[in-house]
């Protein structure tokens, strides 16, 4: 058979190298004499490989075993060709930091209890249902039991929900140590029991086909509507059942505000484990003033964004669009801005309605206008202004929505900062780490982000930054307490303007 170029050429180079070789070419000539000579060959060609100093060939009838392989291997004996059973010494295996044991430290669902706790919870629980007639459990026996379970008061209807309360008005201790035991098998820290009742259907746990580890808004709302029905701060809206919704719908949206960190509209176990939701849950039941209760529940701050949407919302059909928008705190926004936030840039998914504004938008809108440093806010307002999306707010952004200002300003016959003259003194604020063009971890570095946005869409504010005294707001945090948010500051004194409008709306109806 021809060999094929490739390899001819290889054989070649071989057999030149071995002719090349001076010993083998001291023997060819040795070999040739003597055969010119007639005498008989006495030192036979040898191949280059089984020249003594090469090292040994195994012999094929000895197999080595693989130094992974610990079993017994059959070695055949090429004498007889019978079979012989050996055992081959076992090679030490060297110890990998894979054998030594290191305990398990990442727990997506927190980390398991001993059984002994579950045992000692449901004794306390069963002593509870003793308490009750006919050992029948209904909702207003639940703090206590919710108590008896070492968790807040204000899960009390989470609890009576997954044990199938829901449907059949009262709960037994047989169908809570069910409904409990399920909890704990999957569930060890609170924020995932927390997660695994919240998204329990109606009918209780015994319904739930599959387990989500997120949130979404509905999940929220039999444990707001249980906080209006039963903390002591609210018993004035029971009256009120109309607008119960309203108030459920500003906590919900409060809620995904701070913690939704993601974005998604999905709310996850980790999310909740890193906000401070659940103890203000657990606060609710110590603090009877709900308006002391600043994140998500107080009825001051519902109250003052449900009324600024109210004077939006002029058909009251709970939308708003792009003019009543506009007709915000004396159009202060301006129309670009507007423009952006009806684009989608901050709203998304399935809720997402072209040219309309629902009330969850609105609450999302109204913090972030109100409290521009909340990391949300930066977010939110991030997105507006970087218009093609490219993670960067360029020169070319920002001269795009100061064009706005200097018009506004010019119709109002303010003296207007020149462009380049206000750049200089956003990247000044700013300082951003690569040279004129701002990142969202810029902003996130930066502390006055307020007046950063301001600048750039909101005239009225921008004008009340330039002329305030940078001292003026020195506190003594020790004599004043903590510093509240500019959103706090901004709700209690809008509250305080909307209670004394309406008291003197009352006066001017008495006086008819
Ligand atoms: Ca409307
Ligand atoms: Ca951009």
């Amino acid at each position: 058979m021809a060999l094929k170029p490739k390899l001819k050429a290889k054989v070649d180079e071989l057999f030149l190298c071995w002719i090349s070789d001076p010993i083998i070419q001291q023997s060819l000539e040795e070999n040739l004499r003597q055969i010119v000579a007639s005498e008989v060959i006495t030192q036979p060609l040898q191949s280059p490989r089984l020249r003594p100093e090469s090292p040994p060939h195994i012999p094929s009838s000895h197999k080595l075993a693989s130094p992974r392989n610990n079993r017994q291997i059959i070695v055949t004996n090429s004498l007889n060709g019978k079979e012989n059973k050996q055992t081959v010494r076992e090679l030490p295996v060297p110890r990998t930091p894979s054998s030594v044991n290191i305990p398990r430290f990442y727990f997506p669902t927190g980390q398991p209890a001993a059984r002994t706790e579950t045992d000692t919870i449901l004794k306390r629980v069963q002593q509870e249902f003793s308490k009750v007639e006919g050992g029948k459990a209904y909702k207003h026996h639940m703090a206590m039991i919710s108590k008896a379970c070492g968790l807040p008061v204000y899960w009390k209807m989470l609890l009576f929900r997954a044990a199938g309360g829901e449907e059949t008005k009262f709960i037994t201790f047989q169908q809570f140590s069910t409904m409990w035991k399920g909890v704990v098998k999957e569930n060890h820290d609170t924020a995932s029991r927390f997660v695994y009742l919240s998204q329990c259907p109606t009918g209780g746990l015994k319904q739930m086909t599959s387990t989500r580890h997120y949130l979404m808004y509905d999940d929220f709302k039999p444990l707001i509507q249980d906080i209006i029905e039963t903390h002591p701060g609210l018993t004035f809206l029971l009256d009120a059942p109309e607008f119960h919704s309203r108030y459920v719908t500003t906590v919900i949206s409060r809620i995904f505000f701070c913690a939704n960190r993601s974005w998604t509209g999905k709310l996850t176990v980790q999310e909740i484990r890193r906000s401070n939701f659940l103890q203000i849950v657990d606060m609710l039941e110590r603090e009877e003033d709900i308006n002391e209760v600043t994140d998500f529940f107080s009825y001051q701050h519902f109250y003052v964004i449900y009324c600024k949407f109210w004077e939006l919302d002029r058909d009251h059909d709970l939308f708003i669009d792009k003019r009543d928008l506009f007709r915000h705190n004396d159009h202060a926004l301006s129309m670009r801005v507007i423009d952006r936030i009806f684009s989608g840039a901050v709203t998304r998914g399935s809720t997402f309605e072209q040219g309309k504004m629902s009330y969850t938008e609105f609450v999302w809108f109204l913090i972030a206008e109100e409290d521009k440093k909340h990391p949300t806010s930066i977010e939110y307002w991030f997105r507006c202004m970087d218009l093609d999306g490219d993670g960067i707010i360029s020169m070319y952004e920002m001269e795009f929505f100061y064009e706005e200002q200097v018009q506004k300003m010019e119709a109002l016959g303010i003296e207007k900062l020149p462009f380049e003259d206000c750049l200089c003194q956003m990247l000044d604020l700013v300082s951003p780490k690569v040279k004129d063009t701002i990142t969202l971890q810029d902003l996130k570095n930066c502390k006055m982000t307020d007046i950063f946005f301001d600048t750039f869409f909101n005239l009225d504010k921008f004008l009340d930054h330039e002329q305030r005294d940078a001292f003026a707001n020195l506190r003594d945090p020790e004599m004043d307490g903590p510093e509240p948010t500019d959103w706090e500051r901004y709700a209690a004194d809008e509250y305080e303007l909307l209670v004394a409008e309406e008291g003197a709306n009352d006066h001017e109806l008495e006086e008819m």
